[in-house]
């Protein structure tokens, strides 16, 4: 027995202390070479969309001249971002793919 009383208990209080991490938007630009048929296959390939969902978001840049494919941690973002710009590079397409802290 410590001597206490019952109900006099110390009530610890757990303050969590993790913090969310900053997201980023991965943000495809328009221009006026890129196929369609290819920003649709790297939305496919690099963000998980259907073909379906690939079209709006293409379609949309095309239009708006910007369009989200994705928000990610600043390493997953960066990632995605290096992979487009690598692949449009290697195919020699104008497409233009980066990041925006949300
Ligand atoms: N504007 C391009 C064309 O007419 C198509 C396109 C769409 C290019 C989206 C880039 O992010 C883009 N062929």
């Amino acid at each position: 027995d410590n001597g206490r009383q019952p109900g006099t208990g110390v009530v610890v209080k757990v303050k969590p202390k993790t913090r969310k991490p900053s997201m980023y938007k991965v943000l495809m630009l328009n221009d006026d070479y890129t196929p369609m048929e290819f920003v649709v296959h790297v939305l496919e390939r690099f963000f998980g969309k259907s073909n379906e969902e690939a079209t709006t978001i293409m379609l949309n840049v095309h239009h708006k001249g910007v369009g989200l494919c994705g928000v990610y941690t600043y390493e997953v973002a960066e990632t995605k971002v290096g992979q487009v710009m690598d692949l449009a590079r290697r195919s020699q397409h104008p497409l233009q793919c980066t990041l925006e802290k949300e």
